[in-house]
C-alpha cells in the first residue's frame, strides 16, 4: 500500500509540473520576463558575470514542491547567466538544518537557504508576526502581505544580520498530526507532546492549548515519532507525504492553524562579492522559481489529502466554530508578542491583510 501510494504521488508530481511549466505559475510578484538565448548569451560574455559554483541547501525532499522549486530555480541561473553560475542543491538537510544552514550563510560557509520564517525569529524577532495562527485564510492573502511593504521591511532587516532575503516561497498551512487521537477541539491537545520549530510564538501558543510542546530541528522529526519520545507534529500536507509521517502518525487532523512562509536567504559576505548582474540573475530566478514553487505548493497540498488518507490516516476536519474556541484561548500569546514586536508593525499587518480581502 505505501509503495502504491509512494509511487502514485510521484506520477501526480511529475504530471503537475509539467502542467505548471506549461503555464508558468502563479504568484503576485513581477519578475522580469526570462532572458531569451541570445539575451543569456550575451550577458554571459560580459566579463561581469562570473564562473562560479554556489551552494544550496533545504531541509525538505527533493520531491517536496521546495526541492522541485530549488531544481527550477538552479535551472534559471544557468540559463540567464549562459552556464556560467552553476547551483549545486542539497535536499533533506545534508548541509544540517534550517538553522545550522542559515548561520552558515551568516559565516560565508554556504551562499543559498531557504528556511520556514519561524526559527529565524531568533535573528530577528519581528518575523513572529507570521507565526500568530489563524492569521491568513489562503495563500493569496498571504502572497498579498509578503510581497508587500510589511514583507519588505521584515526582509529589510536581515542585512544587519549577515543576511540578504530575496523573496519569499511558500510551506503553507500547516495541520496536526498525531499517534494519539484525532483532535477535533481544544480540548483534545490536552497533555499532547508535540514537536514545534524552534520559535517561541508556537510553544507558547500549544502550551496555552495544554500541549506539551517540544522544539526540535526538522531532520530528527521523523526519529521522534517512531520512537515515540513526541505523540505528534504539524506541518504541511505536502510535508507530511514527503518524509512519510503517515507511517508513523495514524491521525491526521485539519487544524489549518497557521501559515508558514520561507525565506529566500543569501549570505551577505557571498552576495556583497558579486556584480549587478550576478545580483539579478540570482534575484530574478529567485523570484520567478518562487512562482512556480506556489503554484506547486497549491497544488501538491491540494492534492495530497487523498493521497495520504489512501496511506491509512484516520483524517478528520476541525469545525470553523473550534477553531475560533482554539484561537480564543490563544489571543493572550498573539497580544504578548504583538506588544513586543512592536504595535505599529502588527497593526501595518492586519491592515494589509484587510486590503487584501477586499
Ligand atoms: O527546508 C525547510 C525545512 O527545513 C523546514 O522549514 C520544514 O516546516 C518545516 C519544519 O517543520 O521544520
Amino acid at each position: 500500500m505505501k509503495k502504491w501510494v509512494n509511487r502514485l504521488s510521484a506520477g501526480v508530481l511529475v504530471s503537475s509540473m509539467l502542467a505548471l511549466s506549461a503555464c508558468g505559475g502563479g504568484g503576485n510578484q513581477t519578475a522580469p520576463s526570462s532572458s531569451t538565448p541570445e539575451a543569456s548569451k550575451e550577458q554571459a560574455a560580459d566579463s561581469k558575470i562570473k564562473e562560479r559554483t554556489i551552494k544550496a541547501g533545504i531541509g525538505l525532499n527533493e520531491d517536496h514542491p521546495q526541492g522541485q522549486g530549488l531544481k527550477k530555480f538552479a535551472e534559471l541561473v544557468a540559463e540567464k547567466s549562459g552556464g556560467k553560475i552553476k547551483v549545486q542543491n542539497f535536499y533533506a538537510a545534508q548541509l544540517g538544518d534550517d538553522k545550522k544552514m542559515t548561520e552558515a550563510l551568516q559565516g560565508g560557509l554556504q551562499e543559498i537557504t531557504i528556511p520556514s520564517t519561524s526559527p529565524m525569529t531568533g535573528i530577528v524577532k519581528e518575523y513572529s508576526i507570521l507565526d500568530f495562527p489563524f492569521l491568513f485564510n489562503n495563500g493569496e492573502e498571504a502572497d498579498a502581505v509578503l510581497d508587500g511593504p510589511v514583507g519588505q521591511q521584515l526582509l529589510d532587516k536581515l542585512p544587519d544580520h549577515g543576511l540578504i532575503g530575496l523573496t519569499y516561497w511558500e510551506n503553507g498551512f500547516r495541520n496536526l498530526t498525531n499517534s494519539k487521537r484525532p483532535v477535533e477541539k481544544a480540548e483534545d491537545f490536552q497533555g499532547l507532546k508535540i514537536r514545534t520549530m524552534q520559535n517561541a510564538v508556537h510553544l507558547e501558543a500549544f502550551a496555552k492549548l495544554g500541549a506539551n510542546p517540544t522544539p526540535m530541528a526538522f531532520s530528527e522529526v521523523f526519529t521522534a515519532l517512531e520512537s515515540k519520545t513526541v505523540d505528534g507534529q504539524e506541518n504541511p500536507l505536502a510535508t507530511i507525504e514527503s518524509n512519510k509521517f503517515y507511517e508513523v502518525q495514524p491521525y491526521l487532523s485539519m487544524t489549518q492553524h497557521v501559515y508558514t512562509p520561507f525565506a529566500f536567504l543569501v549570505s551577505k559576505k557571498f552576495w556583497d562579492q558579486l556584480s549587478d548582474e550576478e545580483k539579478a540573475i540570482l534575484k530574478d530566478s529567485a523570484i520567478e522559481a518562487g512562482k512556480y514553487q506556489r503554484e506547486l505548493n497549491r497544488q501538491v497540498n491540494g492534492e495530497a489529502l487523498e493521497r495520504l488518507k489512501a496511506a491509512g490516516m484516520k483524517v478528520n476536519e476541525v469545525s470553523a466554530e473550534e477553531k475560533a474556541k482554539m484561537n480564543e484561548i490563544i489571543k493572550p500569546v498573539i497580544d504578548k508578542f504583538a506588544a513586543e514586536i512592536g504595535e505599529d508593525l502588527v497593526k501595518q499587518l492586519y491592515a494589509e491583510i484587510e486590503k487584501a480581502r477586499k
